[in-house]
């Protein structure tokens, strides 16, 4: 029999997909669930593209591209080539084996399967011994209203290159949506020690996640610690616009305002040695190490940081679930 998962990551793409392979290799296998940020999913050319679930698919495997991060290692291009030849739209790269997912994936969608069941075979085909969740098997659209109008969100990411200057954020698609049933049976699994809110970006890949209605109290009434590694080091991101997103919805790009951010969802922050300082003023349990994570090494670290940090809050969180019941009871 399968084990049961005993910890759930929650992930968009490629800063949450280190984090990921780092608790994949310092659990037992099969002991990993990563729910990931679908919100980054269009379709184009006429395929479902699901940039983070596949980012975290090879990352997982082991195949992706190491220095981009997503799309595949050893990959060629004859596609894109011939697609530029022919006039077709080129901003978005496609190579020939990533192009397969994407067929493969629209098919199997237009048969009627659901994405959570064509994840889970993707990942299977792929020997990757975790359970790969989308957030639901609907669509959702992240939508960034921006000072050069609204835009999709690999438009204004890859097409744009993060440039315009983001106003507000919306999820097209989020209140009809559900997490998938596979996410209930994680989360009421007595195997269950830790949720842990990787390092991607909590406004473009994490609240996504967290607009699908009834996510949120679900991860909380798991009565599991829920820790978060902050995205931020030193003020900047590693990859990606974060902080400039946090600039522009006049927000400081500092571990406090990540922090008020996930107030209310977290019980401890895992923060960069850099902000180790800054960490001593939030008023919540945090754990610092090095969290650039550049190789295994540094990712395994920094799963198992996270991970000591829940375990030392866990009887912190049982009790206070257990007041909150009581105080229930009695009202
Ligand atoms: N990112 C880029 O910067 N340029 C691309 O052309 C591009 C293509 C692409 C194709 C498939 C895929 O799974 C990911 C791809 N990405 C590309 C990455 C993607 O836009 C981002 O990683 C995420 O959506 C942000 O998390």
């Amino acid at each position: 029999m399968k084990p049961a998962p005993s910890v759930l990551a929650l992930s968009g793409g490629v800063g949450g997909a280190k984090l990921a392979l780092g608790l994949q290799r310092v659990l037992p296998p099969g002991e990993l669930a990563v729910l990931v940020n679908t919100g980054d999913d269009f379709t184009h050319l006429g395929l479902r593209i699901c940039p983070d679930l596949d980012t975290v698919l090879y990352t997982l495997a082991g195949v992706v591209h190491p220095k981009q991060g997503w799309g595949r290692d050893a990959e060629t291009f004859g596609f894109m080539d011939e697609l530029r030849r022919q006039g077709g739209p080129d901003w978005f790269l496609l190579g020939d084996r990533d192009l397969v997912l994407h067929v493969e994936r629209t098919r199997r969608l237009a048969a009627g399967e659901r994405l959570t069941q064509i994840t889970a075979a993707l990942a299977q085909r792929f020997g990757v011994p975790t359970l790969l969740l989308p957030m639901a098997d609907s669509e959702v659209a992240s939508l960034l209203d921006t000072d050069a109008g609204p835009l999709e969100f690999q438009h204004y990411f890859v097409r744009l290159r993060c440039e315009p200057r983001v106003r507000s954020l919306a999820f097209a698609g989020a209140a009809q949506a559900r997490p998938p049933e596979e996410l209930a049976t994680v989360l009421r699994s007595s195997a269950l020690r830790a949720i842990v809110i990787t390092p991607s970006n909590p406004f473009l890949s994490i609240d996504p996640l967290l607009a699908v209605p009834g996510l949120r109290a679900a991860l909380r009434a798991a009565r599991v610690p829920v820790v978060a590694v902050s995205p931020l080091i030193g003020g900047r991101a590693v990859k990606g616009p974060t902080a400039k997103i946090m600039g522009e919805l006049g927000l400081a790009a500092d571990t406090a305002s990540i922090a008020r951010h996930y107030a209310g969802l977290i019980d401890g922050l895992v923060v960069d040695g850099s902000d180790a300082a800054e960490a001593h003023a939030l008023g919540l349990p945090f754990a610092v190490t090095g969290t650039l994570m550049r190789n295994d090494d540094d990712r395994e670290r920094v799963a198992h940081t996270a991970l000591q940090l829940a375990d030392r809050l866990a009887a912190r969180v049982a009790a206070d679930h257990g007041s909150i019941a009581a105080d229930a009871a009695r009202a």
